[in-house]
């Protein structure tokens, strides 16, 4: 090659580097993003081993398999502490990843570390238990907070026949869903038709399996007209009825509230759980999955009064707070307990 030749050589392949290079940068943001190749949704829950949030994982990673090119880190502290969450998105900012749906421990104590998040260009978005309103883009609602909270009162009501006291044993004193559908659940039973029913205790059994049974026991002994416990946790719902049929108190004091069928199918037939509501927690961790990478590729804004596709879930209306519901939750008995057993 004369040196002629080099020269236009060198030229010709600098500016295919520079002119390639270009390209690639705007296919990392053109098609890296709009075709959601190599996106990281983070998924942190409330706490590990909580069989609830590995259904709304496996939910997830469906959506992830459906969408292709999403990978879905399951993560969440041990006990469910806000603390804990903070550092896990901490390293998530660090990580890079796209997105992160988180459901809250907190909904104050977040709002610093998903706005930092929110800075670095990560999507943020909570599901199951919120992150006040500036700490993420939007909130995925199992269902109305309205209708949950009712749902539970008018469950135990027509269990007791309308009278009788009861107490509710709850997850964590700052979980945003509990402390809401607990603040609905006091609001309805105000309601002429509830007078019957006097509420005589709140506790917090933090969604640890043996805290909640001690508090259990706890209300059963302090209270000994108690006729039914409403565990708005599925955590606590569990402790409950075994601390009733540990105390030979079944048929005596119902439990209530909100439980995986898989769980509950035994005290449902033991008589401890007369009945209870949840809705499909698989359908929940899709949604959340689905709708992060809509946003993060920009098919939605998640923008209040706006909406966003689902996949196989449908469309997501965004209300003017920020927040979406899905479906009503279902409540289940002894005559419907063992369908959904063996999914969640
Ligand atoms: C527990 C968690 C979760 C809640 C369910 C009903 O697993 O507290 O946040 O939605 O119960």
């Amino acid at each position: 090659m004369t040196k002629q030749w080099q020269k236009w050589a060198l030229l010709a392949l600098l500016a295919l580097l520079l002119g390639g290079g270009v390209l690639l940068a705007r296919g990392s943001s053109l098609s890296g993003k709009a075709k959601g190749s190599g996106l990281r949704v983070a998924m942190v829950v409330k706490n590990l081993g909580n069989g609830f949030f590995e259904a709304a994982r496996d939910g997830g990673l469906e959506a992830a398999k459906e969408l292709g090119g999403v990978e879905v880190i399951y993560t969440g502290p041990t006990t469910p502490t806000a603390e804990g969450q903070i550092e896990i998105i901490s390293t998530l900012i660090a990580q890079k990843v796209d997105a992160i749906v988180i459901s809250a421990n907190d909904p104050d104590a977040l709002v610093p570390i998903c706005k930092r998040a929110m800075s670095r260009g990560i999507s943020v978005i909570s599901f199951d238990s919120g992150v006040a309103k500036a700490g993420r883009v939007l909130q995925i609602n199992p269902s109305s907070p309205t209708l949950i909270g009712e749902k539970q009162i008018e469950m135990v009501h027509k269990t007791l026949g309308g009278q009788g006291e009861i107490a509710i044993l709850s997850a964590t004193t700052r979980a945003t869903n509990q402390n809401t559908w607990i603040k609905i659940m006091k609001t309805v039973l105000e309601k002429p038709e509830y007078k019957g029913l006097q509420l005589v205790d709140v506790v917090y059994g933090d969604d640890q399996s043996d805290k909640s049974y001690r508090e259990a026991i706890g209300l059963l002994r302090k209270h000994p007209n108690l006729k039914a416990i409403i565990a708005p946790t599925t955590v606590g719902i569990t402790a409950s009825a075994k601390a009733v049929t540990d105390e030979k108190l079944v048929g005596k004091v119902f439990v209530s509230g909100l439980g995986l069928p898989s769980e509950m199918a035994g005290h449902v037939h033991s008589g401890a759980v007369d009945t209870f509501a949840i809705w499909n927690p698989i359908d929940l961790g899709y949604t959340a999955v689905y709708a992060a990478q809509q946003l993060v590729t920009e098919k939605a804004s998640g923008k209040p009064s706006t909406t966003v596709s689902v996949g196989r879930m449908g469309t997501l209306s965004i209300d003017e707070n920020g927040d979406a519901a899905m479906a009503e939750p279902y409540v289940f008995d002894k005559s419907n307990v063992d369908q959904l057993a063996k999914f969640f």
